[in-house]
Parts: C-alpha cells; structure tokens; sequence
C-alpha cells in the first residue's frame, strides 16, 4: 500500500468492478461491492468473537454504571479494545478503502440508541474526503423492537454537507445550531432523496461497517426494557487531515483540525496534507493531550 489514493476505493465514482475489484482479495470482493453499492456491508468477525463480545458487553455495562452509554470504553476493557482493533475489521477496511484504518473512538450501548438520523461526516471528516467510517458490532443478537439501526443504502453518494449548507450562518458554528438545524434539514434531505430505510439485524459477533455519509440513526425501542448491546467504533486512516465540520467554517477555510487518539498505540495520529504533518494549533494539541488521559465517560 505505498501510493495512497485520493478516494476510497469503494467511493470513487468511476469505479469499475472487473478493474477495481481485480486487485481485492477474493474473499473481500463482495465486501467491497457492497460497500459500493449501498455504502454498508456485513462483516463475520469468526469463532472467538462470541466470547469477546460477551466480555465487553460485561465490562461496558461495569463502566456504564446504570447509564445507556459509555464513550471510549476500549482505555479500560481489553475486549473492547481488542473487538475494535480486530483484524478481520481492519483487512477489510483497508481494502475497501485503499490505505491503512486507525480506530480512534468507541462507543458501547446497552439499549437502542434512538438516535436521529445522521451521518457520522458532519462530526469526523477528513481531507482527502471520506476516509472515515464506523462499525456496529453487535454484542448479542438483534431483536425487533429493541430499537435496531436504521440506514438508507446509497446515501453515501449524496453530497457531504457542511453547516453554511443547512443554513447555519456562523464561522464557529456548534453542538446546538447541529441539533436545531443541521438534524431537521438532513432528516428532509433523506427524505427527498427517494431511498428507502433498512433496518439492521445481524448476530452477535457480526460487525455492519458504514461509510462515512451513509445516513443511519436508531429506530425506536418498542418492546419496553429491551437490551440492543453494541459496540460502535469510529476508524480513520492513515496520512489524512482530520477535522470536525461541525465546529468548522469549512467554505472560509477555518477547519476544527484534531489529532485523532490510536486505539492501538494509545497515542495520537498527527494530521497530514500531501505527506507532510499539518500545522496545528496548540488547542488541538492540548485537547488531544486531554484525551489521552480522560477515562471513559457515559451518558
Ligand atoms: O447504534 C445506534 O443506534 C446509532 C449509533 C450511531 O449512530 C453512531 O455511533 O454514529
């Protein structure tokens, strides 16, 4: 994997099965056809997956201490840490994606999260675009009613929005002007889009692998006190500048540049343009140094 390219794989628009696909490892070909076709794709993580995930599932609901979630659980659970670094997850990210995936954020939940619909490039982007992605790895077997994940397969072919797109008129833009404008006005873009939702329900031990602007959020919990527990890890790659639109000007050029934690070295990873490190403020370097200290949090 020496030149890096510009798009993912799976993403680029000219992408050409009987030319693209030729270079991916047999077993990875309908991996990343279906990464292509519907932005989401179903991954097995193997015999010993059942185990950790009963692990982890346990260890989340220890540090979730009667809470529904629990951030970046992997700094103190091997298991989560290790479902997160699996290597299934990584070969197949690497293939789909043409450079090398770093997991750089966990999240655990015991119930549905009942989130609205979103995409995740609106909170971790990159430049070259789209080489972010998230994983759902189920800890237990899906059931209807415990409020599964919804998708709308293609979505991530819909242009990324930025906040100045959705009618935010500020150059520091933030978590509220994203819950009050950024969520209704992508909700009615799903919605005119024509797609049509999936719901997901895959067994424990599978993991469903999203693009980084394929629209997904949680359905609603209709069987009272149900349990829908999860794992969901964020990856970039490698060589990338990482920012967050949501707290950025991106049309004026003023980008919320991070440097992302590596869940496998539990450093950072500095942010690159065109090779070289990029310039970053001292805040960023100091909120990363947080980070790296910050125990797991719920909420
Ligand atoms: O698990 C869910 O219901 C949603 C998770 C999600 O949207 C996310 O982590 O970005």
């Amino acid at each position: 994997m020496s030149s890096r390219p510009e798009v993912p794989l799976f993403e680029d628009p000219a992408f050409d099965p009987a030319r693209d696909l030729a270079g991916v490892a047999p077993d990875l070909r309908g991996f990343v056809r279906d990464m292509q076709e519907t932005g989401g794709a179903v991954l097995d993580l193997g015999a010993e997956a059942g185990a950790l995930c009963d692990r982890a599932a346990a260890d989340a609901e220890r540090l979730m201490r009667g809470a529904s979630r629990v951030q970046d659980a992997w700094r103190r659970s091997r298991a989560i840490r290790r479902l997160a670094l699996d290597p299934t997850i990584r070969r197949a990210l690497a293939a789909a994606y043409g450079r090398r995936p770093f997991a750089f954020q966990t999240l655990n939940f015991q119930q549905g999260s009942e989130q609205p619909l979103h995409s995740d490039v609106i909170h971790f982007s990159s430049l070259p675009a789209r080489f972010m992605c998230g994983v759902w790895i189920a800890l237990e077997d899906v059931q209807p009613g415990a409020g599964p994940l919804v998708y709308y397969p293609g979505s991530h072919r819909l242009p990324l929005l930025t906040m100045r797109e959705v009618g935010v008129n500020s150059d520091a833009p933030g978590p509220e002007d994203y819950e009050r404008v950024f969520v209704p006005r992508f909700a009615t873009v799903i919605a005119g889009s024509g797609l049509k939702p999936s719901e997901l329900f895959i067994r424990k031990g599978q993991a469903f692998v999203w693009a980084a602007n394929l629209a997904h959020g949680g359905t609603p919990i209709t069987t009272p006190g149900s349990t829908r527990k999860s794992l969901v890890a964020h990856y970039y790659f490698e060589d990338c500048l990482y920012f967050t639109p949501m707290t950025s000007d991106v049309e004026a050029g003023r980008l919320s540049v991070r440097l992302p934690p590596d869940v496998r070295t539990r450093g950072w990873r500095w942010p690159r343009i065109a090779g070289r490190r990029a310039p970053v403020r001292p805040r960023a370097v100091l909120t990363a140094l947080r980070e790296m200290t910050r125990e797991p949090f719920v909420s």
